[in-house]
């Protein structure tokens, strides 16, 4: 059975779409939104009792947490993802972890009050402060891409999906990186990738 990804592609579940898609993983989106009611059903809860999206479900076995989700499919099902030493695993979840709370809370803040809330629930002070908090993280990135070009080294990973992932909407919506010429690099040759333009393309077309 096909592994489940309960979301959308215009959600966080692009991040796991993104690294079933690289990976070579098969999986079956199940669309779900948290705007119908879809992620407070009994059955969703079952999965997921925070009521959000992704969740997935590997034959029974349900777990929350894109970025979580990301680092099970690397590990256990996906080809080339996941790093094959000690080391470099363990900097993976140093950049898996760093990205969910130096950039997530930020990334979010700066969306929600630039262009995803209604124009009059948006704050410009808190976009303003959510992106000097970013421009603080993206300069740590900006000097850690300046040695190399991926996030590992000299190859693509997991955690460059999941460090770029939670970049790609600012990135999209025309945030500007030119600041970071590194990152900026960096994100473009990320989202150049043929698994990368798919999701996107399916993004775009929901
Ligand atoms: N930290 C969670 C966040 C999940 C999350 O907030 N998902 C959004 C969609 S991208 C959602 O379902 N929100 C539910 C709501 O707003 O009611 C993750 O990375 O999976």
């Amino acid at each position: 059975m096909a592994l489940k990804i309960y979301g959308l592609p215009r959600s966080r579940a692009i991040r796991n779409m993104w690294a079933c898609e690289e990976g070579g993983v098969a999986y079956e989106l199940v669309r779900t939104s948290w705007n119908d009611g879809g992620t407070k059903t009994p059955e969703f809860l079952k999965l997921n009792p925070n009521a959000a999206v992704p969740v997935m479900d590997d034959d029974g076995f349900p777990l929350f947490e894109s970025l979580a989700i990301n680092l099970y499919i690397g590990k256990n099902k996906a080809k080339g993802l996941y790093p094959t030493d000690a080391k470099g695993e363990a900097k993976l979840w140093q950049w898996t972890l760093w990205a969910a709370t130096e950039l997530e809370p930020h990334n979010g803040a700066y969306a929600a009050n630039t262009y995803m809330l209604a124009p009059e629930k948006r704050d410009p002070a808190v976009a303003a402060a959510a992106w000097t908090k970013l421009s603080k993280a993206l300069g740590v990135l900006d000097q850690h891409l300046a040695a190399q070009p991926w996030m590992l080294g000299g190859s693509f990973s997991l955690a460059d999906i999941n460090v770029s992932g939670i970049l790609l909407s600012i990135y999209l919506n025309n945030a500007d990186f030119s600041a970071w010429k590194n990152t900026k690099a960096w994100l473009d040759r990320c989202f150049d990738r043929p698994a990368a333009k798919k999701i996107i393309a399916a993004r775009a077309a929901s």
